[in-house]
């Protein structure tokens, strides 16, 4: 039998640098008190969230909302304040010249400059130690006739193909589906198909990363998931919830029973085994509520749902499926779901040497007293966005 706590323990779960800093929506962002003013203070906030979870050992970086002059440095100062730099990723969507797109952009200075950008994160990535780059392109068109969507497709191969070659030994790229948004009409990388595609085509350092919130609704994600996996080519996932489009809200929230399938097929697919090589990370906004204990509460989410999948009985399970027993099966499954783990979790924490409960721990830590006094002027995610 699995031992469920030893996986548990194994399992690593990455937040995000933007999940520390101002943010909000369109309308409005909202400060909050004690919000990092820099990459080092998202750094220390980060390892908070480990300290108190014993799960969540690197930040994702986003450039250049985390620039700084020296990256080797960042990273020394992660190590020192118990984190590692974790996914790099690009931004080629916020400048005044990809209003018509980045890498798939008709003129071919800004497609340079794009890609120079994206050249530019794999030296960080050198810099830093981080294997994985996360590309996400905004492009797309919104008007049918805008421009050409098979030539877009083509320079989007050109571009992933010269990151590709970048690529040094042990580092990837992760290449980012997304349904619309900014992009209306035909986005140019709108779903795990076209991810996959030209992720096939280039090979094993290019994989598919799945962001939980970048569907239509009511897509089977963890079709997607069984199907990535079995060939490979899930790279991870951008955790989060949505109700309507990319909400970016606390993963787990909106629909605990949907983790729970996603995380059941990651287990099936061997997923959580570290040399699948499948990075767990949230991709969220914490707009109203506060941040670490936001972040806290999420890495605690993956980690309910991820322990009911290993609950679920898999030998049970077969028998009911090879006997056509469908509702023995699917009872099967709903054990596990109905299971509470919560005691099972405070168990291992205390193994662990963690408090049993994170969210109280750190809120009795007064490290919250502590930077709502020292910092002002905290900075915002997406600065300029
Ligand atoms: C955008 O919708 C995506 O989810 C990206 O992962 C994006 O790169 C991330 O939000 C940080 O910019
Ligand atoms: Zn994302
Ligand atoms: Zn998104």
């Amino acid at each position: 039998m699995t031992d469920i706590k030893a996986v548990l323990r194994a399992q690593h779960i990455e937040t995000p640098s933007w999940a520390y800093g101002n943010s909000g929506t369109r309308f409005k962002v909202f400060a909050q008190k004690g919000v990092p003013r820099d990459p080092y203070e998202k750094l220390a906030d980060a390892a908070q969230v480990h300290a108190h979870t014993g799960i969540a050992p690197t930040v994702a970086l986003h450039i250049p909302w985390d620039k700084v002059d020296d990256y080797a440095d960042l990273a020394r100062h992660a190590q020192e304040a118990g984190v590692g730099i974790g996914a790099i990723n690009s931004n080629v969507f916020q400048d005044d010249d990809y209003m018509l797109g980045s890498v798939t952009h008709p003129s071919a200075r800004v497609r340079r400059k794009a890609t120079d950008h994206l050249l530019e994160c794999v030296d960080i990535m050198d810099a830093t130690g981080s294997d994985t780059l996360k590309l996400w392109f905004s492009d797309g068109i919104n008007y049918p006739g805008q421009d050409d969507i098979r030539a877009r497709q083509d320079r989007l191969a050109e571009a992933l193909a010269e990151v590709y070659e970048r690529l040094g030994d042990g580092q990837r790229f992760l290449l980012e589906y997304k349904l619309f948004e900014p992009a209306f009409y035909a986005t140019d990388v709108p779903d795990w198909g076209t991810a996959y595609a030209h992720c096939a085509k280039l090979g094993p350092k290019a994989q598919v990363v799945v962001d939980t919130g970048h569907h239509a609704p009511g897509t089977n994600i963890e079709f997607i998931v069984a199907f990535l996996l079995r060939e490979g080519k899930l790279g991870g996932f951008d955790f989060n919830s949505r109700f309507y489009a990319d909400d970016d809200l606390m993963v787990g929230a909106a629909d605990p029973f949907q983790l729970f399938r996603i995380m059941y097929e990651v287990v099936r697919g061997g997923g959580l085994d570290p040399e699948a090589g499948v990075a767990f990370m949230l991709d969220q906004c914490h707009n109203i509520e506060p941040k670490i204990p936001g972040q806290i509460r999420s890495v605690m989410n993956v980690q309910e749902a991820t322990a009911k999948a290993l609950l679920v009985d898999r030998d049970a399970l077969s028998a009911a499926q090879a006997e056509g027993d469908v509702l023995g099966a699917n009872a099967v499954f709903m054990d596990a779901y109905n299971t509470d783990v919560r005691p099972l979790l405070a168990e291992l924490r205390e193994e662990m040497g963690l408090a049993p409960d994170p969210m109280s721990a750190y809120a009795k830590s007064g490290h919250f007293e502590k930077i709502a006094a020292e910092r002002v002027g905290g900075q915002q995610a997406g600065w300029g966005a």
